[in-house]
């Protein structure tokens, strides 16, 4: 079995403990929304998912300004406010961090999130990819986006596909030592040019981290066992539609890989279920704008009871539009 300091010496040719070359650096990554999801691990200590996924990433500087400053002890400090050595948003940053410490190194981390954090609007990506970017600036390592990639994974799966623009896809790789698992640009999406609006129900952070949530799910529910094999078909129909360009094609796996991820939770034990009265109104409003009202959106839902929606770039001024009138809390990235 691979250990994770193994493989951050495998993917930093043992430099991982290098002493920093720099005493503070800032950095900002954008975050990004799962198109067809990450759900389920097949190793949790390398933290490899169990199945790949697509995402989009957010346009606008929606995401994380991180800046690490090398300090007498660590601390930490996320919009605006001091973190407890004992949040859990502290311990596993300091988790993270602890890869790559040389002997007497303390860190101090201020987060200024542009997105309502862990409300179900992947703030966990974007702050893992900008903690990594901040690391590779401070120790001097001269890195590709693919290895950036498989180092964030370590800190949140979703992380590892922030480094990429577009529509992203993050292999969940077959090998033991995890290093066939890492995020690059999705080739077939060339020529769709989509864009998201994420729609607010709810801005207050949520009871449980993600991570718990898809250890319970996998545990408990009843759906878990069938997961990966839906997941595989919509996975290769997700693909096909970008190939061909076919936004309706992947609108429509989008909303299923949803649809079929939701019934998972709420068939665990306990059941977990994300939704809102609100989600339920807004969910069916989108199936209606477009089943009705003729307009090309679909959903996606995360582990919260946001929504996001998809739609063609060139409508971006009628979805606005559309939103204002709906009086809806939201931002187009
Ligand atoms: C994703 N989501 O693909 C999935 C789909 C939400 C639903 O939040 O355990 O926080 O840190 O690797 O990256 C993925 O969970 O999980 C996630 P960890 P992460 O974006």
């Amino acid at each position: 079995m691979t250990t994770r300091e193994e493989y951050v010496a495998n993917v930093l040719d043992n430099e991982h403990r290098r002493p920093a070359i720099k005493q503070s650096a800032q950095a900002f990554m954008p975050s990004n929304v799962a198109l067809i999801k990450y759900w389920g691990k097949r190793d949790a200590e390398l933290n490899l998912p169990l199945v790949s996924s697509i995402s989009y990433t957010l346009h606008e500087n929606y995401g994380s300004n991180t800046r690490v400053t090398l300090s007498s002890e660590d601390r930490m400090e996320l919009d605006g406010m001091a973190l407890s050595p004992k949040d859990p948003a502290f311990q596993s940053a300091m988790r993270f961090l602890d890869l790559f410490r040389a002997k007497g190194e303390f860190f101090d981390i201020t987060t200024l999130n542009t997105i309502p954090t862990a409300a179900g609007l992947a703030s966990s990506a974007s702050g893992f990819a900008a903690l990594t970017e901040c690391m590779v600036l401070m120790k001097g390592w001269t890195l590709s986006p693919r290895s950036k990639s498989m180092l964030a994974r370590l800190g949140s799966g979703s992380a590892a596909r922030s480094f990429f623009s577009g529509i992203v896809m993050m292999d969940k790789g077959t090998q033991k030592d995890g290093m066939d698992c890492y995020a690059g640009t999705c080739k077939p999406q060339a020529r769709m040019r989509t864009r998201m609006a994420v729609l607010l129900v709810d801005r207050e952070r949520k009871a449980m981290s993600s991570r718990e949530a898809m250890r319970i799910s996998m545990e408990t529910s009843s759906l878990a066992d069938e997961w990966p094999a839906v997941h595989k078909k919509h996975l290769a129909q997700a693909l096909a539609a970008l190939k061909d360009a076919d936004f309706h094609a992947l609108g429509y796996v989008v909303e299923e890989n949803a649809l079929f991820l939701h019934e998972l939770l709420r068939k665990s034990k306990p059941s977990i279920v994300y939704d809102k009265p609100e989600t339920v109104a807004l969910r069916n409003n989108i199936v209606k704008w477009r089943e009705k009202d003729g307009l090309p959106v679909y959903f996606t839902q995360d582990a919260g009871p946001n929504l996001k929606m998809i739609f063609p770039m060139t409508l971006k001024k009628d979805i606005e539009n559309l939103l204002k009138e709906q009086n809806l809390d939201y931002f187009i990235a």
